[in-house]
């Protein structure tokens, strides 16, 4: 091999005396692609031949081992040699092969280091199988080797569940021989471990699946069926794992790999793939050059509520000291109580120490008044959804924060533009928008305003990387992405009740659809009035002419806002928070149809859920071509990630872009005819062609 192909080839052999490292070079993550995957096949082949070896060690350059296959390469068909080959040459290869793993052994990684016959990790070490998480199951022996190494049931929750193990967790389940502090160490506690193995082979393969007990297993498989919801990979893994107990090796593998081939196929896989990448590309934001994020030392919050205590603990849980600022000693007092509540639930339940809790805690300083965050770096504004209210905290702010810091609003749907107009530093204003419960959701949307500074959105971009949260981009509008395509969804749903269904009918429609909860049911979690009070504030800019749902506004007259109030779309018994159908509230959207004149018939499932998700589609055209959202796969994880919206099916965009398009079309078509006068057609074709072309 000439020298410079030699230098950049991802598999390389570096010898050391009697031993051989084979290297895997495949930056970023040193994923098994076709080349890697045959430069490994070449090397072991070499070496089993080897006479003056008495010892191989597999390692990954960097700080990665093997993230997996290439996961680009799904969406084509596989090319040979496939992993399994050269799981086949490790085992069979007459030497021992030790895996010295440095960070991730994920999928086909942790499936190839399982292959060898003892594995050595770093404390930073983290092994798992995820395929799951896109769709697919383990295709190279992990749900066969696994269970032999964890017994069944363990096998079955780690990969159903997509756990990444670290190191120390790892060691206990046996997929460990042995951890090293340093990296440095890894090397040579590999080739020790070699060498004690004296030439012998340690074939997890050949080990016997240990006795567990049926009833065992059979829970660990009802848990982890009980978070499928619908999602065939996870029913697939279970089988899969199973058959170690009841198959000969070779026959459960063969099995294994024939799901895996079927699943990597499927839309579910297509759907979880275009997520994949969708994340890695959201907190891509083309204009901003080399704006260098702002340093973030010292975070204020105002606003204690539901909102800003939950908040809180996110950046308490990253490590950095809080100031949460309340407008009375009470209220702050039962912020305080929020945050604490959280950590005494997860210290109680083992899964935070009780110094840890302490620890954090001890960052949290309350206070009242503005004056103490005068040194803050960063300042997140959650009071009241009043803009007279926010403006007034933003101008105080700016009175008082030191030049550089960050104002930041937690606000739903108002104007960031006119809160950062009410300062004399609109430069320094950004919206980051979490969403409920804050210390629990993924998404945070990250608003940026007309006079957002480059530097200041890069450091709201770190910022969400530092508090573990997902960002997505979006421009000043009323709901920004996520709430403006929830109200466009929500508005049709209500107007279907004037139709002819009921509230139990939509829900259920949409749950068996693969959504969380039904919109009805997540109305009366959050709040009715919340809608209510946006639809109030935005009465008057409503075209008179456009059909406007009354069954809501009639609800929230009767003081019913949801659960906070006992009864809302449903009625709720006494602590219960699953609502049961009111034939009151039949009777009210029976007598708004009557009024409105509106012949009420019946709606089937598909019906609905054409209806509802079509309006999803078609606001989502109509904000990317308002550049609102930078492109459709933005729009996708935020309905995922801050909706509900089934993962497995990949958002709402590229759910109808793997619909037929006369399908698609005529369900968007419908609604101008069922919402009349005033509904704007968005360019949804555009924007469906662009995720086929993305190949996903
Ligand atoms: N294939 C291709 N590209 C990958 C990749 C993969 N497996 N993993 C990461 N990348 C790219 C990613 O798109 C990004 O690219 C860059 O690497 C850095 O990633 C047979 C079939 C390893 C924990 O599910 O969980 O094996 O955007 O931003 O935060 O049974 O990446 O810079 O161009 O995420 O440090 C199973 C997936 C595959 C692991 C690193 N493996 N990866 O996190 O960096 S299925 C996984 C991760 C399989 C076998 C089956 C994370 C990471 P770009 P990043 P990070
Ligand atoms: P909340 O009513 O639970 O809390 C608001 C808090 O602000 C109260 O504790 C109140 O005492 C405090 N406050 C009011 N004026 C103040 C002042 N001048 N100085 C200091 N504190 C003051 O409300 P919430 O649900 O936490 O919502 C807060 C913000 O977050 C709103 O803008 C809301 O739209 C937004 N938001 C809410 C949710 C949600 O699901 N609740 C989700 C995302 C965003």
């Amino acid at each position: 091999m000439p020298k410079d192909a030699a230098a950049t080839a991802p598999v390389r052999i570096e010898r050391e005396g009697k031993a051989a490292f084979v290297v895997i070079d495949n930056p970023p993550v040193n994923a098994s692609s076709l080349e890697v995957r045959a430069g490994l096949l070449d090397a072991i082949a070499a070496l089993a031949k080897d006479e003056t070896l008495d010892a191989i060690v597999l390692a990954g350059a960097g700080n990665t081992f093997i993230a997996g296959a290439d996961i680009r390469e799904f969406g084509k068909p596989l090319r040979d040699p496939q992993l399994p080959a050269v799981i086949a040459a490790i085992e069979q290869c007459p030497k021992p092969v030790v895996a010295a793993i440095r960070g991730a052994a994920l999928g086909g990684g942790c499936e190839l280091a399982l292959a060898c016959d003892a594995r050595v990790g770093t404390s930073d070490a983290l092994m798992g199988l995820p395929e799951v998480t896109l769709g697919i199951i383990p295709g190279a022996g992990g749900t066969q080797r696994l269970p032999r190494i964890t017994g069944i049931a363990t096998a079955i929750e780690l990969s159903t569940a997509g756990r990444r193990l670290p190191a120390a967790e790892a060691q206990r389940l046996g997929l460990l021989d042995e951890v090293v502090n340093a990296p440095a160490d890894l090397r040579g506690a590999a080739l020790r471990r070699a060498r004690s193995l004296a030439g012998r082979k340690r074939r997890i393969s050949e080990l016997p699946v240990p006795e567990q007990s049926a009833q065992a297993i059979e829970s660990a498989a009802e848990d982890a069926m009980k978070s499928a919801r619908g999602r065939a990979a996870i029913k697939e893994a279970i089988t899969a794992v199973r058959n170690a107990a009841r198959m000969p090796f070779a026959a459960a593998l063969a099995e294994e790999r024939a799901i895996f081939q079927r699943l990597r196929e499927s839309e579910e896989a297509a759907a979880l793939r275009y997520l994949f990448f969708a994340e890695r590309q959201a907190a891509r934001v083309t204009d901003l050059a080399e704006a260098a994020p702002r340093p973030i030392a010292q975070v204020g919050i105002v606003g204690a509520g539901t909102m800003g205590a939950a908040i809180a603990i996110c950046f308490l849980d990253a490590g950095l000291p809080v100031r949460l600022i309340e407008r009375d000693a009470q209220s702050l007092e039962r912020g305080i109580d929020r945050v604490r509540v959280v950590y005494r639930r997860l210290s109680q339940s083992g899964r935070m120490t009780a110094e840890e809790m302490e620890r954090r805690l001890a960052r949290l300083a309350p206070g009242l008044g503005l004056d103490p965050l005068s040194q803050a770096d960063l300042v997140i504004e959650a009071v009241f959804e009043d803009m007279d209210l926010k403006k007034g905290v933003f101008r105080d702010l700016d009175g008082v924060l030191k030049p550089g810091a960050i104002l930041a609003s937690n606000t739903s749907y108002l104007d960031l533009d006119a809160l950062a107009g009410a300062t004399r530093r609109p430069s320094d204003c950004v919206g980051l928008h979490f969403f409920s419960p804050a210390n629990v959701m993924r998404l945070l949307e990250i608003v940026r305003g007309r006079a957002t500074a480059a530097d200041v959105l890069a450091t709201a971009l770190a910022v969400a990387k530092t508090i573990r949260k997902l960002p997505v981009v979006a421009r000043v509008g009323e709901g920004f992405i996520g709430n403006r395509i929830y109200s466009a969804y929500r508005t049709q749903c209500e107007l279907m009740l004037e139709e002819g269904a009921y509230p139990a009918d939509v829900d259920s429609a949409l749950v068996a659809f693969g959504l969380a909860m039904g919109p009805f049911a997540v109305g009366d979690l959050s709040g009715l009035d919340i809608a209510w009070r946006t639809r109030q504030r935005l009465a008057a800019a409503r075209d008179p002419k456009a059909r406007h749902p009354e069954a809501l506004d009639r609800l929230c007259e009767l003081g019913r806002f949801g659960q906070k109030t006992g009864a809302g779309w449903y009625r709720y018994r006494e602590g219960a928070r699953r609502g049961e159908s009111d034939p009151d509230v039949h009777a009210l959207i029976e007598k708004v149809s009557k009024e409105k004149g509106i012949a009420r018939h019946p709606f089937t499932a598909e019906q609905i859920q054409w209806r509802a998700l079509a309006a999803m589609v078609n606001e989502a055209a109509l904000l990317l071509a308002e550049g609102i959202a930078a492109r459709p796969s933005d729009v996708d994880l935020v309905l995922v990630n801050g909706y509900g919206f089934p993962a497995h099916k990949g958002g709402p965009l590229f759910w109808a872009s793997r619909r037929g398009r006369k399908e698609v079309l005529a369900a968007l078509d419908a609604l101008p005819r069922a919402t009349g006068d005033g509904f704007k057609r968005g360019n949804v074709e555009r924007y469906l062609e662009e995720i086929s072309q993305s190949g996903h």
